[in-house]
């Protein structure tokens, strides 16, 4: 049985795993299901009780999530080199920054969900905050420290961009960070990326 992942091409988290995937040579061993959260299918539930992708089977049939678990689950299967060093400061700073990321694309998708309902003062508020956390946390990336996707920090940074410029295209952010927009550019063509766009809008 290979490993299966409840999947969406739109999910930023989905795409980060799948990215490590790739880059360590283990995407071909993996299965996908397309899977939508929002209706809590009784296949993801039955996996993942907060019905939330992505969510990995193993071959045994151990379910993994979240995407940062799962990547560290990938990290340690097979001979690529590993994208999460093994110890010390330079392991605390990919997992920092691979949480920086993870939290941009938290508050992004929150955001996202609030597109469509009524506007009033609480979601209104909540919007905002979210944004603010989306601006300090781009606010927060030191461009010149970032890896061409050899470590997960990089690779959930890069996701995290790819997922504004998908959903808030009209918000845009590489002016307030050329030196981000510079490297992400670079990195944007690297198969791990350009094999998993988000679909068109
Ligand atoms: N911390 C989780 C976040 C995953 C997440 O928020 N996934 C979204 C899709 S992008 C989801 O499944 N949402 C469904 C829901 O919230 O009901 C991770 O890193 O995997």
């Amino acid at each position: 049985m290979p490993m299966t992942l409840h999947h969406s091409p739109a999910s930023p988290f989905v795409r980060k795993v799948m990215a490590v995937a790739i880059i360590r040579g283990l995407d071909g061993q993996i299965e996908t299901v397309a899977t939508n959260p929002h209706v809590s299918p009784e296949d993801l539930l039955a996996v993942n009780p907060l019905s939330k992708i992505p969510c990995l089977v193993l071959e045994d049939g151990t379910a993994v999530f979240d995407s940062a678990v799962i990547c560290d689950v990938l990290d340690r299967m097979g001979d690529a080199p590993p994208l999460i060093p093994a110890s010390g400061k330079e392991r605390t700073k990919v997992l920092v920054l691979e949480a920086l990321a993870d939290g941009i694309m938290d508050a992004a998708v929150a955001r996202r969900g609030l597109i469509g309902l009524p506007m009033d003062e609480g979601r209104t508020r909540a919007d905002s905050r979210y944004k603010a956390a989306v601006q300090r946390g781009l606010a927060a990336i030191e461009p010149g420290s970032l890896s061409e996707l050899h470590d997960l920090g990089a690779i959930s940074v890069a996701c995290a961009l790819g997922y504004l410029d998908f959903r808030f295209p009209h918000e845009p952010w590489r002016e307030a960070h050329p030196a981000l927009a510079t490297w992400y550019e670079a990195v944007d063509v690297l198969p791990a990326l350009s094999a998993t766009r988000p679909p068109a809008a």
